[in-house]
């Protein structure tokens, strides 16, 4: 054997044990046993006569499962969470403020509320009737003739007062002078604002000398005025009796004001002749809306 003769003797070797060697493993055993069991032929190329390999056909079925999850869903939920919410602040919140109502009642304790109004003290007209059975603290007397309350000779009740002296000698035994009482009142802001009285004269005289007046004064200060003034008209040598009457004075320029009241027995005859006196009873004031 030549060196070509070997070289191509080793190819054909070669390529034998690759044909064996891709013979696959999945033949039956009875082939393969006879593909062992048969000697390699070292030498001469692979006869034709050999009996064909069957053909091995092998299928291969891959069956590929794929599970797939979808978790999609999950995207709704959260919407729900926004429901707690309501629940858990609205409790707390209302139950409580209902106990503190019983603080409602001591609200309304009563405390004082000056009024203007109120507290100026409006000065009446006090004891007009002189029932109190002295002239003080309502009345202030002044004068140098006496001045006195007396019973049973009222006009209402059982004190008047009386401005003068009865006693006095009425031939030049009287002093000039006057008898008087007097008030400080308010007059009133509204309406027709009067002082009435009731009086009874007893005169000697005229009044051209002798007689009952009122007198206004504001107490603030300023002239006194004769607002009213009564007595005798016609004389005779006799005591003259006037009655019981009213007198009545309109205070209506004084209105708002405070007004010094003066009832007054005047004598001013300085000849000492013919006496007066008066008696008063029932002062007030009344206004008329
Ligand atoms: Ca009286
Ligand atoms: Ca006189």
């Amino acid at each position: 054997m030549n060196k070509r003769t070997r070289i191509d003797l080793r190819a054909s070797l070669v390529v034998l044990t690759l044909v064996v060697a891709s013979i696959p493993s999945v033949l039956p055993t009875q082939q393969q046993d006879s593909v062992q069991a048969a000697p390699p032929v070292l030498h001469g190329p692979p006869t034709h006569t050999s009996t064909p390999r069957p053909i091995l056909t092998t299928t291969v079925t891959l069956t590929m499962t794929a599970t797939v999850t979808l978790s999609a869903t999950p995207t709704d939920t959260p919407t729900i969470t926004a429901t707690p919410t309501h629940t858990a602040t609205a409790t707390p919140t209302s139950t409580p403020t209902l106990t503190p109502t019983p603080t409602i009642t001591p609200t309304p304790t009563p405390y004082p509320v000056y009024v203007p109004l109120i507290l100026r003290q409006v000065k009446s007209l006090l004891d007009g009737g002189f029932e109190s059975g002295a002239f003080q603290p309502a009345w202030e007397v002044s004068g140098n003739l006496p001045t006195e309350l007396v019973a049973g000779q009222s006009h209402g009740g059982e004190y008047a007062a009386l401005l003068g002296n009865p006693n006095y000698n009425n031939a030049g035994g009287c002093p000039t002078g006057v008898a008087s009482i007097s008030q400080v009142i308010d007059v009133p802001t509204d309406g027709r604002v009067f002082l009435r009285f009731w009086y009874r004269i007893y005169s000697y005289d005229t009044l051209d000398f002798d007689y009952f007046a009122v007198y206004l004064r504001p107490a603030s200060g300023g002239a006194e005025e004769k607002a009213w003034f009564d007595g005798r008209i016609h004389w005779n040598n006799s005591l003259w009796n006037s009655g019981w009457r009213e007198g009545v004075v309109l205070l209506d320029r004084y209105r708002g004001q405070r007004v010094q009241v003066r009832l007054c027995n005047v004598m001013s005859n300085a000849d000492g002749w013919y006496n007066t006196w008066t008696l008063v009873d029932d002062v007030s004031v009344t206004v008329q809306r």
